[in-house]
């Protein structure tokens, strides 16, 4: 883009923006918050140069083996996080880009050679991820750095973890979003809308829904007490069947995916806490889908059902990052 065209462009973003200043409902906004909120919006097109004035200032992670890279930078002066992530090639789209690329060699030996391939623009897309403005805890979350395992006693969760999290944990303004039809109600693939026993299954934001080798959905519950799997009692089980059966049977109807090839899972420590499920493709190395922070709906349910104040009681183990607050809280109480 010549600078004429990106002035222009940035003019265009801002006058949009402007326009679009009202959207949220009861949120007074600034023209820079607006700007960055067009980034979760419903409304393409405001969103289409987000990104052009992008500044970087640092690579928090990057993967050639997951082709994704994650940039910590400033979109018009707000602190934001973007992940840029290359997404598998479908079957459905072998022939167009057969038909329609076009191929640069770059070596050719014996009977062996290789291409630059060079397809269309809709067939080469980049899933972005676009969190702005971004909490120094996102930032955090995002960089790539040594972990721990611990140990938490349902002792050590009541004096030392529930008081942090409490104090400073990542918004869930954004599932509240969702449970109030405020965002993604579109993309809502089910609903049971009973205030005990009900949920909402969506996909999640990691998946782009193209094809099913990476079929990511999560199941969010209505109530708004229940945190995490340590708030989990006897109490909840009727809730999780709920989930499971139902989640399960509207990702059989709505994409043809058995329930023998979903890991069904709750993440502890979560990131949100606000009680949520994920439905992964089983052939889907998830992140987060590891056994020192997935614990099967299925093994939760019998658990419970065995001992109803199971996770109260229960030690649990999960991984923190380096510099987690947390980390240093289970540090300042000797309990590493
Ligand atoms: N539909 O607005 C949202 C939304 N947000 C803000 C989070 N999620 C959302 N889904 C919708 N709309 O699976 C999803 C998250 C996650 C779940 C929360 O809600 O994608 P959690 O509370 O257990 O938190 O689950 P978790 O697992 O830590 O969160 P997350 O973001 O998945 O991070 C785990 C690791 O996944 C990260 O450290 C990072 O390595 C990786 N990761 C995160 N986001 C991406 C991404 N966009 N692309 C690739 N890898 C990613």
């Amino acid at each position: 883009m010549d600078s004429n065209t990106k002035m222009a462009a940035s003019e265009k973003r801002k006058r949009e923006v402007a326009d679009g200043n009202n959207e949220t409902e009861g949120q007074e906004e600034t023209l820079k918050n607006a700007v960055c909120n067009k980034a979760g919006g419903n409304d393409d097109a405001p969103s289409e140069f987000l990104l052009s004035g992008f500044e970087t200032k640092a690579i928090l992670r990057d993967s050639a083996r997951e082709k994704n890279i994650f940039v910590h930078g400033k979109i018009d002066d707000q602190e934001a996080v973007v992940i840029l992530e290359k997404t598998p090639i479908r079957e459905d789209s072998l022939s167009e880009l057969f038909k329609n690329s076009r191929l640069k060699l770059e070596m050719r030996n014996d009977i062996y050679s290789t291409f630059h391939l060079h397809p269309p623009p809709q067939l080469n897309e980049i899933k972005t991820t676009v969190v702005c403005p971004a909490t120094e805890k996102h930032v955090k979350k995002y960089l790539l750095q040594e972990t721990f395992l611990l140990e938490e006693t349902g002792e050590d969760y009541r004096s030392i973890t529930l008081p942090f999290i409490q104090s400073q944990s990542f918004s869930v303004q954004w599932v509240y979003n969702i449970l109030e039809k405020k965002a993604e109600a579109d993309r809502i693939i089910y609903e049971d809308p009973d205030p005990d026993v009900g949920f909402v299954l969506l996909p999640d934001f990691k998946w782009d829904q193209k094809q099913h080798d990476d079929l990511y959905l999560i199941a969010i519950v209505h109530r708004k007490d229940i945190k995490s799997l340590r708030d989990l009692t006897s109490e909840h089980i009727p809730l999780l069947c709920n989930i499971r059966r139902r989640g399960e049977d509207a990702i059989l109807k709505r994409y043809g995916f058995p329930a023998t090839k979903l890991r069904v899972y709750l993440h502890y420590q979560p990131s949100y806490y606000h009680l949520h499920v994920h439905f992964t493709s089983l052939s889907y190395d998830a992140p987060g889908c590891g056994v020192e922070r997935a614990h099967l709906l299925s093994d939760v349910i019998q658990n419970l059902q065995n001992e109803p104040q199971y996770y109260h009681t229960r030690t649990l183990s999960f991984p923190l990052r380096a510099d987690d607050g947390l980390l240093s809280k289970f540090k300042d109480a000797a309990r590493l």
